[in-house]
């Protein structure tokens, strides 16, 4: 008898009618397959899916150009369809279930004419753990095939898991006509289902990032009594070899990546890797929360990656072995074969392909995309934590949240308790990267760096939050921070990277009570005395001025929180109201 995923694989082949149907087993001779069919036989608009790269400076990296209209997630064309609009909340595009489904089925049919449908079957999370989750993906290009490879768990292991279950998570994708007005992301919370074509774009295609393991998993998580949020999960190894694990939300393109890897500027302290983008969070039996990342692999943005900002990530980039590298959208340095992006080199090399594959001419346009991706597994990373594929996950200790603020907002503060965290979390502000297609710069709410990720309503997001906080017998302590705040001249006052060691290690020396600070209206930021300034080749002053609140400045952040509260109406959860309007008392005073 036919299994669950056999049935659905068909019903979905009889829709989008593929030439032909291979079940991925995630092998290396797959991966190979795949790599050469990207090269020589699939055609994305006339194009070839795949360019081979220099395999003696980049070892099996490949270059992937999407097209010129689909190379950013677009939150405009996600939505989430659950019937009902109350649930799925204003932070989300809302469509009747009925209804998203008969588009889809109109725009699908026939969709996958003349292309391979590859069946991707993988596990998020590790698959001895108990929150690990089950999932298939379909998709008609081998981009996304292969890149589901290096970033999930993928092939016959979880096939086998799967077996004969039902209630395995679905993910539908097909590139179908790469037309933005025929183009959708759809979430079925209701079905575990997302359905999603016409983009064969990162956020857009991989399913099992952004679509599964933050929209679906957000709303289980949310009715089982979890979190699922756009956190890394990094630890900490002091001098004395004791190591303090943290988790840390920032909005995409914002430097989470680079936190993730950091390569610490003080001597004998040092980071270790579990997770760049996703966590889900847990409480354990000993009433602490646990973090683990159910992805396998880094889909960072390359601009802006180097051997100074972040060496570890150019390493792992060079070291791809049985897992390819992949690069979209970057630039392509004829004369050797290197993919390029600004800032990789301090000069551009003298013969460049930009991220179109045009030739190009320096002062007219950027050569990489600035949202261009590099696709690596986590097994290439070398500071890896031997703990990343403990299925118990890591035991968290303090929570960073942070956003991109060119002022306001300190370096870092420490919230006053849980229920503070959250309320601050939740009025959280960032401009605007080119991570998503809109208008850069520009601020906007963006609580916890959820706003386009969170698969339900907000409101009802911030009381699990509080709930959570109130299971937890020893809560981690929530931070913020900010790297971006700029002086009057527009500069940043923080040197970031490296230097941001010197915070992590003030959060964890408050997390066990070591450390000083002093209190402020918003939260406790460093007492200067207890931040370590050894080595670091800026003033003091600006140190402190990084630190400062400009207590006169808060009129407009308060208004804008407020009204970015009303939207929420009954669902936002009173003790966030006390909150605020003890703040706008502390304030006004
Ligand atoms: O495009 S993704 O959503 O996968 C990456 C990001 O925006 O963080
Ligand atoms: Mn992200």
């Amino acid at each position: 008898m036919a299994s669950e995923v056999e049935k659905w694989v068909e019903e979905v082949a009889r829709q989008t009618e593929p030439k032909a149907v291979h079940w991925c087993d995630g092998s290396e001779q797959e991966a190979r397959r795949l790599i050469e069919i990207g090269i020589k036989e699939e055609k994305i608009d006339g194009k070839p899916v795949f360019t081979e790269l220099n395999h003696t400076k980049w070892p099996n990296s490949y270059l992937h150009r999407s097209h010129p209209s689909d190379v950013a997630r677009t939150e405009n064309l996600t939505f989430i369809c659950h019937s009902s609009k109350e649930t799925t909340g204003p932070n989300n595009n809302w469509m009747a279930p009925e209804e998203a489904k008969k588009i889809m089925s109109r725009l699908s049919r026939g969709c996958m004419k003349g292309r391979t449908m590859y069946v991707l079957p993988f596990v998020m999370g590790d698959p001895d753990s108990s929150s690990a989750k089950l999932c298939v993906q379909v998709t008609d290009t081998s981009y996304v095939a292969l890149s589901m490879r290096i970033m999930t768990r993928m092939g016959s292991t979880a096939l086998n898991r799967i077996g004969k279950q039902s209630g395995f998570i679905k993910g539908l994708h097909s590139i179908g006509a790469l037309d933005p007005a025929r183009r959708f992301i759809m979430h079925f919370p209701e079905d575990n289902l997302v359905w999603s074509i016409g983009s064969g774009y990162g956020g857009n295609a991989l399913l099992g990032k952004k679509c599964i393991s933050l929209r679906l998993a957000s709303w289980m998580g949310f009715n089982e009594g979890w979190l699922a949020e756009h956190m890394i999960i990094i630890g900490i190894e002091d001098p004395k070899g004791n190591i303090d694990y943290l988790v840390a939300a920032l909005p995409s393109a914002c430097g989470k990546t680079n936190l993730a890897m950091l390569r610490s500027s003080l001597p004998g302290y040092k980071v270790w890797t579990l997770g760049d983008d996703i966590a889900w969070l847990r409480i354990g039996e000993d009433g602490r929360l646990w973090a683990s990342n159910p992805e396998m692999g880094f889909f960072g943005v390359a601009p802006g990656t180097s051997p100074n900002t972040n060496p570890v990530m150019v390493e792992t980039l060079k070291a791809g072995t049985f897992y390819p590298t992949i690069f979209t959208n970057t630039a392509l340095d004829t004369d050797t074969s290197e993919p390029w992006w600004e800032d990789l080199t301090s000069a551009y090399p003298p013969h460049l392909l930009d991220w179109q594959g045009n030739k190009f001419i320096p002062g007219q346009n950027k050569a990489a995309h600035p949202n261009s991706r590099f696709t690596a597994s986590v097994l290439q990373c070398a500071t890896l934590s031997k703990k990343f594929n403990d299925p118990a996950g890591v035991p968290i200790s303090g929570i960073i949240l942070g956003g991109r603020r060119s002022n306001l907002i300190p370096l870092v503060y420490e919230s006053f308790d849980w229920q503070h965290g959250v309320f601050s979390g939740a009025m959280m502000g960032s401009e605007t990267t080119a991570a998503a297609a809109h208008k850069t710069g520009i601020l906007r709410r963006d609580p916890m760096a959820m706003l386009p990720f969170c698969g339900y309503n907000m409101g009802d997001y911030f009381s699990h939050w509080l709930k959570i906080g109130k299971k937890l017998r020893k809560a981690p302590k929530i931070f913020f921070v900010n790297w971006f705040r700029k002086d009057a001249d527009g500069k940043f006052l923080w040197p970031g990277f490296g230097e941001n060691i010197r915070v992590l290690k003030w959060i964890i020396e408050r997390t066990k009570e070591i450390s000083g600070a002093k209190e402020t209206h918003i939260g406790l930021v460093p007492d200067i005395k207890s931040f370590e300034l050894d080595g670091l080749n800026i003033p003091k002053e600006n140190v402190e001025k990084t630190f400062s609140i400009d207590e006169g400045k808060w009129d407009n952040e308060l208004n804008e929180a407020e009204s970015f509260f009303e939207k929420f109406g009954p669902h936002m959860p009173a003790e966030l109201h006390e909150e605020f309007d003890i703040l706008e008392k502390k304030l006004k005073l």
